[in-house]
């Protein structure tokens, strides 16, 4: 394969983070194979920040920087280092001469705009690399894997390299082609994950597609521009968000009402005929249609890339946040710590100044990683009711950085007993699997325990009936769902759902009006679709149309309905 008729020589990565590290071995391995001619070979780049610089030499000593268990990465490292396919700098001088580079910066949200300021840092630094190149006429084929706000690709991006005097189709073409990464399966994700290849030119999708096809060997690589890519990959984690939200408004009522949530689930997803194991295996990555409300919705993408949707839509109306269905799902699930709360008191009385242990600090089960984690809201919400707390997780470690920045440091250990004994309560945050093993034993022989609250969906509640622990969970209630209420479930989800489409449509259209430049950068909503689909966890968007009331229920009133039937199809 080649850029332009021409083998590929360097290429470099920017950012060895859980995107650039498996990105950077698969395209050495292919190299290494002969996939892009003689002389191709990868180079990691990492400026020598105090975090990360550290990752240049654990790469060049054949090592994966990344935590958590990676099944296969290290192996590829080691065979690509060891043959000089791959290696890694501190120098981005080293991407001057290069044919491709690709960018896996983080990026992230500041209020209701991007946070691009990593972003910017390695964009400045390849610009000025670029800049030194002496007597190229070949553009260095640039693929951004990071999630962008949509319009970001032409606008700030183009213009921050333009600053160097590296413009695009003449020095650069600047493609975006969004990571679709799942923790500890990273390396499996990039060859059966489905991709998209955006481009400003439309001679790179193709090229981006090309650099792929020999990683990418079991998905498919969709060509498209960069809006239309940067819309689809924003909008999969927001349609996830949302769904989230609209489960735990559910939840709730169940909870309420002493509702079995879970046969609510089955009922309404074997309706929908899009079921998964999430009900009954805590293990399993929920992606039927309603999806599992847990302790809160933590992570790098859901709770970002709702509001770099809707970026450049706020800017202009912000008004329109007030009708947004992506905002109120927002508050939903950042309630929903404080409604772990709301049931131990129902279950077990006033939760004042008692002593609590939380088990689990990461944003989701199996995991080390702490971003976002919805933990944290819960221990300062406890905190302010003057509770002793103490917290508890395998997998974060010692010096994990959102840890040390919260006062959950305080009270933060590995040693479960110390944890638990003395705690008069103990919520399950995130269903790990020293806890779903060990399951009521972990409560066994501690005499001041005496309430347990499930917020993971860890065990069953029938796992507690021998006592002496009491057990209370989301979504845990004892009675069978009427139809009458799986009717207006079901009803429901339809109106968020295509409320959700609705807004959707207007987002899309102010973009065209906005920032779509020629007729090959315009979004197609049917497009936009038809990629989201091939998203792995069911990104299935409705049409937009008319949002129907769903059937009433007595108590059953669901924000996210009411901003629904605002939108107009
Ligand atoms: N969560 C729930 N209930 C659910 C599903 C998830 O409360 O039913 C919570 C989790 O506990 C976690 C958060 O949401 O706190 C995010 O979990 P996730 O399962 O969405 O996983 P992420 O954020 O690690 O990965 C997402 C995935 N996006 C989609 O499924 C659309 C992944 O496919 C993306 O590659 C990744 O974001 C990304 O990089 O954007």
């Amino acid at each position: 394969m080649s850029t332009l008729g021409e083998p590929i020589g360097r290429i470099g990565v920017i950012g060895p983070g859980i995107v650039g590290v498996p990105m950077a071995a698969l395209l050495a391995r292919a190299a290494q194979a002969g996939h892009y001619g003689p002389d191709a070979h990868v180079v990691v780049v990492q400026r020598n920040s105090s975090t990360s610089g550290w990752k240049v030499k654990a790469i060049n000593e054949g090592k994966s920087p990344i935590g958590g268990i990676e099944p296969g990465l290290e192996d590829i490292i080691a065979a690509c280092v060891e043959t000089r396919h791959l290696s890694a700098s501190h120098d981005f001088a080293a991407l001057t001469e290069a044919d491709v580079v690709l960018v896996c910066v983080q990026t992230d949200k500041a209020g209701l705009d991007p946070d691009y300021g990593p972003m910017y840092g390695a964009l400045d630094a390849l610009g000025q690399a670029l800049a030194a190149r002496e007597g190229r006429t070949r553009p260095t084929l640039i693929s951004i894997e990071s999630t962008l706000a949509p319009s970001s690709m032409q606008s700030v991006i183009q213009e921050r390299l333009a600053r160097h005097g590296v413009i695009e189709g003449r020095d650069v073409l600047l493609g975006n082609s969004p990571n679709r990464v799942m923790p500890g399966r990273l390396v499996e994700r990039v060859a059966h994950a489905d991709k998209l290849a955006g481009g400003l030119d439309p001679r790179t999708p193709e090229l981006i597609a090309g650099l792929y096809a020999p990683i990418v060997t079991q998905g498919t690589v969709y060509v498209t521009n960069s809006l239309t890519a940067e819309v689809v990959k924003t909008l999969e984690n927001t349609y996830r968000d949302v769904r989230i939200a609209y489960a735990a408004e559910v939840a709730r009522y169940c909870d309420l009402h002493d509702v079995d949530f879970f046969a609510l689930r089955e009922a309404i997803n074997t309706r929908l005929a899009d079921s998964d194991a999430a009900s009954y295996d805590p293990a399993a990555v929920p992606s039927g249609a309603l999806l599992v409300p847990g302790v809160g919705v933590g992570g790098h993408c859901l709770p970002k890339d709702g509001i770099l949707l809707r970026w450049r839509h706020n800017q202009r109306d912000p008004d329109s946040i007030e009708r947004s269905l992506i905002h109120a799902a927002r508050r939903i699930n950042d309630a929903s710590p404080a409604w772990a709360i709301t049931l131990a008191e129902r279950a077990f009385g006033p939760i004042d100044r008692k002593t609590v242990a939380l088990l689990g600090l990461a944003y989701r089960a199996d995991s080390d990683d702490t971003r976002n984690g919805p933990t944290f809201p819960l221990a300062d919400l406890l905190l302010a009711r003057g509770c002793v707390v103490r917290v508890h997780d395998p997998y974060v470690r010692f010096t994990d950085a959102n840890l040390n920045k919260s006062a959950v440091a305080g009270f933060f250990g590995h040693d479960l007993d110390a944890a638990l004994d003395g705690a008069d309560l103990a919520f399950l945050c995130q269903p790990h699997k020293p806890y779903r093993d060990a399951g009521p034993r972990l409560f066994a022989g501690r005499p001041a325990l005496h309430g347990v609250i499930d917020a993971g969906n860890a065990w069953p509640r029938g796992a507690f009936a021998d006592g002496p622990v009491g057990y209370t969970g989301i979504g845990r209630g004892t009675r069978a769902p009427t139809a009458e209420l799986v009717e207006a479930a079901l009803g429901g989800f339809r109106a968020v759902l295509v409320g959700f489409a609705n807004e959707l449509a207007e987002v899309v259209a102010d973009l065209n009006a906005r920032y779509a430049e020629s007729d090959f950068q315009k979004i197609d909503l049917e497009e936009v679709r038809r990629l989201a689909a091939t998203c792995a966890t069911g990104c299935n968007v409705e049409a937009p149309g008319p949002v129907e009331a769903p059937p009433h229920v007595h108590a059953f009133d669901s924000e996210l309905v009411r901003v629904a039937r605002l939108t107009t199809g």
